[in-house]
């Protein structure tokens, strides 16, 4: 298998960790799909990453799909596969994607030329992402992971995202979400974030 993506793209981030908790076999195949001559198209008609190339060639997007495929290769099921665990991990997940949809479409906002910019399409993105965090703060479970008390798609997903948002959004979200920020320590530290942390 190969994992088609940039270094710095939240989305692929949580696949190659993912590939990296799951211990699977899979090339990571840098590529730039905002580059003119992407090939990314070719894998993706949308020419978004992450894209994954199976063994027969054929290819799998978007991040979701990924992940849920790559979880179904081997134990342990990071998704957990049915009852309410399965529905608190899936919410989890997606409001960790939410949160990168907002804090990417706000990054780009900003790479427009100034006249272009929208600064009221960008505070409504913000409204949103710091709701978010006040969600997850006030429904973190007490011990180190966010369902099952086991590791599961969830702290993947909104591990990454916390960490996107170092990236490219300057944010006190430490300060104003303290529980959320020991939360986050205690996970950062696993091998799959560390390999996988984009270049600043
Ligand atoms: N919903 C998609 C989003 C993927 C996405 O937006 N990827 C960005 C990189 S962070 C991308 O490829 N952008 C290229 C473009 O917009 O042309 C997923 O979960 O995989």
């Amino acid at each position: 298998m190969k994992i088609y993506g940039s270094l710095t793209s939240p989305y692929v981030r949580k696949t190659r960790a993912l590939i990296a908790e799951k211990q699977l076999a899979c090339e990571f195949i840098v590529v730039d799909p905002h580059a003119p001559d992407s090939t990314v198209p070719r894998y993706n008609p949308l020419g978004l990453v992450p894209v994954l190339e199976r063994d027969d060639g054929s290819t799998l997007f978007d991040s979701p799909v990924i992940t849920e495929y790559l979880d179904s290769l081997k134990p342990p099921a990071l998704i957990p596969p049915a009852g309410e665990a399965r529905w608190q991990a899936l919410r989890w997940a997606a409001l960790a994607d939410g949160v990168l949809e907002q804090t990417v479409g706000r990054t780009m906002e900003l790479r427009r030329p100034l006249a272009q910019q929208s600064a009221d399409a960008n505070a409504r993105r913000e409204q949103k992402i710091a709701r978010a965090l006040e969600f997850a703060e006030q429904h973190l479970p007490p011990g180190p992971f966010l369902v099952e008390n086991r590791l599961t798609v969830a702290d993947v997903a909104l591990t990454v995202a916390l960490e996107y948002i170092d990236l490219r959004y300057a944010h006190d979200w430490r300060r104003r979400f303290p529980r959320l920020a020991a939360w986050h320590a205690h996970l950062a530290t696993r091998p799959a974030f560390v390999a996988t942390r984009p270049p600043k």
